[in-house]
């Protein structure tokens, strides 16, 4: 059956996140971001949320990249689309290169009218079947090692199953080391977000004295050849992020070696249908996967928690609790986090109301477009 469209708002919206999250790349305090609304007529709504960054510091795409491929390109495209199922989606914006952020966040909004219509909850249109998922928590580059001591230690009360700490040169292998001295039997790992190069190879190889759960994208954001090398000469198991936007990329590093975990981030890979491929990929191949974050409010919160319900989601994401990054949430209630795991709604679509209060005073302009 035809998914019936028939109108879509879009909201730009600007939120202050608690603290500034530092990485090897940059600084971010202000997220920008835009929230779709699709409309099907029949008294249902889905909703996206796109996560690039304002600046194209982490991959290519930007707020203004966004908004341009979805009024310019992807919207029109809808307009004379039918639609009978989520998957159609990334189908039909196939002739558009790239732009995954821009594809995800429509895609995304579709997924939950699609579960919303179904009268089923996102988890479950998905193939979900975690009524709990087990979660991790990233924490940027701290101005002192004993503020990063604080952070861990605020962390692990809260149960965090497994610490993410960015690295960057200079910035290192001595921080780690004064880390696991004082956690020696925390799970931790490091993202490195790019910073390194093959030269720094001998440099790398001192991180497997650590008993780190991985290391993230130590080499070139679009790099594959030298991880592989990098991988045969580390004990430590590599975790691939920026390098990965489709299940074309998962195939050709597993038959390469170059990482032995996938980091799934639903924006990177261009939505959801995209990211069960991969997932399903790695099921048959025995590659672990977890789910990545953009420092989502809580409607990209919300599909990444249903996302992680799929078995192959063996290891804890970066879906941290909604009060790690806002004073407050878009979405009511909040993401919450106990002893380290997030209870997955059991609601139609994402199962998270909107907090339409919330959202409006956030949203700096927004546009209704009819289908
Ligand atoms: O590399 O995973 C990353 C945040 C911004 C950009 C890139 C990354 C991150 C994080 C934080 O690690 C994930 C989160 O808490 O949402
Ligand atoms: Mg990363």
């Amino acid at each position: 059956m035809t998914i019936p469209l028939k109108k879509i708002v879009l909201r730009k919206l600007n939120m202050r996140l608690k603290n500034p999250f530092i990485t090897s790349f940059g600084t971010t305090q202000d997220k920008e971001f835009f929230v779709i609304e699709v409309y099907d007529g029949e008294g249902n709504c889905g909703y996206g949320e796109s996560v690039a960054f304002s600046e194209p510091w982490y991959t290519e795409e930007t707020v203004k990249t966004t908004q341009h491929m979805l009024e310019d390109f992807l919207i029109p495209i809808l307009k004379r689309s039918r639609l009978t199922h989520p998957n159609d989606v990334s189908k039909v914006f196939q002739p558009i290169r790239r732009n995954n952020m821009a594809k995800a966040a429509i895609e995304g909004a579709i997924w939950d009218l699609y579960a919303k219509r179904e009268n089923v909850s996102l988890s479950i249109a998905l193939g979900g079947d975690k009524k709990k998922i087990e979660v991790g928590i990233s924490i940027g580059i701290q101005p002192t090692i004993k503020d990063l001591i604080e952070k861990i230690e605020d962390a692990l009360q809260i149960g965090y199953k497994r610490i993410k700490l960015k690295i960057k040169p200079g910035a290192d292998i001595e921080v780690l080391r004064e880390v696991r001295s004082h956690f020696p039997d925390t799970a931790i790992m490091a993202d490195a977000n790019s910073a390194y190069s093959l030269e720094d190879i001998n440099h790398l190889k001192k991180l497997d004295e650590l008993n780190l759960m991985m290391i993230e994208q130590p080499l070139a954001h679009d790099d594959i050849v030298e991880h592989a090398k990098l991988q045969k000469e580390m004990d430590t198991p590599i975790c691939l992020d920026e390098s990965i936007h489709s299940l074309e990329d998962v195939r050709k590093a597993f038959e390469l070696g170059s990482c032995k975990i996938i980091n799934i981030k639903i924006g990177r890979v261009g939505g959801l249908t995209e990211a069960k491929r991969i997932h399903d990929f790695c099921q048959e191949h025995q590659m672990e996967v977890w789910c990545g974050g953009m420092l989502e409010a809580g409607i990209g919160r919300a599909h990444n928690i249903a996302l992680t319900t799929l078995p192959q989601f063996v290891l804890p994401g970066d879906t941290a609790g909604s009060q790690n990054y806002w004073e407050k949430d878009i979405i009511t209630p909040e993401v919450v986090v106990e002893q380290g795991m997030i209870e997955v709604p059991i609601k139609p679509g994402i199962g998270f109301e909107i907090n339409k209060k919330i959202m409006d005073e956030f949203t700096e302009w927004k546009k209704e477009i009819a289908i």
